[in-house]
């Protein structure tokens, strides 16, 4: 499993869309709030997620239905590749979930899994496979496959590398525990635990404050390689099994010596510094998976995680 971005902020998607944070449209053990995709909205992630190692990109996401979409054919979720081009989508209809495949041609595939219907919670994952043969959509509904298709690609479109969640014509829904990831992402789910206090380190020009707030207007920055920052982090208190922690961050480049970051784990006193992420101009989504506590390359446990301060390095 490599997780190549995981999110439950509504910075991370356009507009910026509304959230809620009632009912059951999120798990609020997990998430602060779902993200609101209203009728007639068109939200996309923003810029392009980390590209997958390999073909294959997967999509994990819960959906609430909080209007019924029956007898609708409305547009709800679309993969392109790094130059915009449309790879994939879900359209529902008849109030089911419908993958059309978008490679030479449009292949639209059967409709199918749980009906769209007011109160309905469904967790979506969605696996797609660009080659230089062709591009494939399979959709799951709580881990069973319910609608595919594939198209040829011999015009040479590329892997996947944004997406959106949009509504055009349908009826509100909510998005939340959104993961991307180049292996299969059935049965995951996302807790999200946001920076609360100051950790060890207040070397760079603001802190969790601004790292944990769901805006990008105000930002941790460093103009120094060497430096860091770290939070504490709010406490994990579910029952999971823990496959992996993933620091979720957004950065950009301004000037000056520092040319990356690394996200880091501050465990006891030791600090387990990420792979050193170049950065660019333009503000993107970044993310560092560790799949073991690597101060002891074993499984996390929940007393673990909350043993764990999260860091950024500014690196050279
Ligand atoms: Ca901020």
């Amino acid at each position: 499993m490599s997780i190549l971005y995981a999110s439950n902020s509504k910075a991370d998607f356009g507009g910026p869309p509304a959230t809620n944070a009632t009912g059951t449209y999120n798990d609020a053990t997990r998430t602060p709030y779902a993200i609101y995709v209203p009728y007639n909205a068109a939200t996309s992630f923003v810029g392009n997620h980390p590209a997958p190692v390999a073909t294959i990109t997967w999509y994990h996401y819960r959906m609430a239905v909080a209007s019924s979409f029956a007898n609708y054919t409305i547009k709800i979720f679309t993969v392109r590749d790094v130059a915009g081009n449309e790879l994939a989508l879900i359209k529902v209809y008849n109030s089911f979930m419908q993958a059309s495949a978008n490679g030479d041609t449009v292949v639209v595939g059967v409709s199918g899994g749980p009906a769209l219907l007011a109160g309905a919670t469904i967790m979506v994952d969605v696996k797609i496979t660009v080659t230089t043969t062709d591009v494939s959509i399979g959709v799951y509904a709580n881990s069973a496959l319910v609608t595919s298709a594939t198209a040829a690609n011999t015009g040479g479109k590329g892997v996947a590398s944004s997406f959106g969640f949009m509504n055009i014509g349908g009826w509100d829904y909510y998005v939340s525990e959104v993961i991307i990831a180049d292996a299969d992402t059935r049965g995951l789910r996302l807790t999200r635990l946001n920076p609360t206090a100051v950790g060890n380190y207040t070397q760079w020009a603001g802190g969790f404050s601004e790292l944990g707030d769901d805006s990008l207007t105000t930002a941790a920055v460093s103009g120094t390689v060497g430096n860091r920052v770290s939070s504490v982090l709010a406490t994990y208190s579910g029952s999971d099994v823990i496959s992996s922690v993933v620091a979720s961050i957004r950065g950009s480049l301004s000037v000056g010596a520092v040319g990356g970051v690394s996200n880091s784990l501050r465990i006891g006193t030791t600090d387990y510094d990420g792979v050193v992420i170049p950065l660019a101009p333009a503000s993107a989504p970044y993310a560092t998976e560790w799949t073991a506590d690597p101060s002891d390359s074993a499984a996390w446990t929940a007393a673990k995680v909350n043993a764990t301060q999260l860091g950024l390095l500014a690196t050279a």
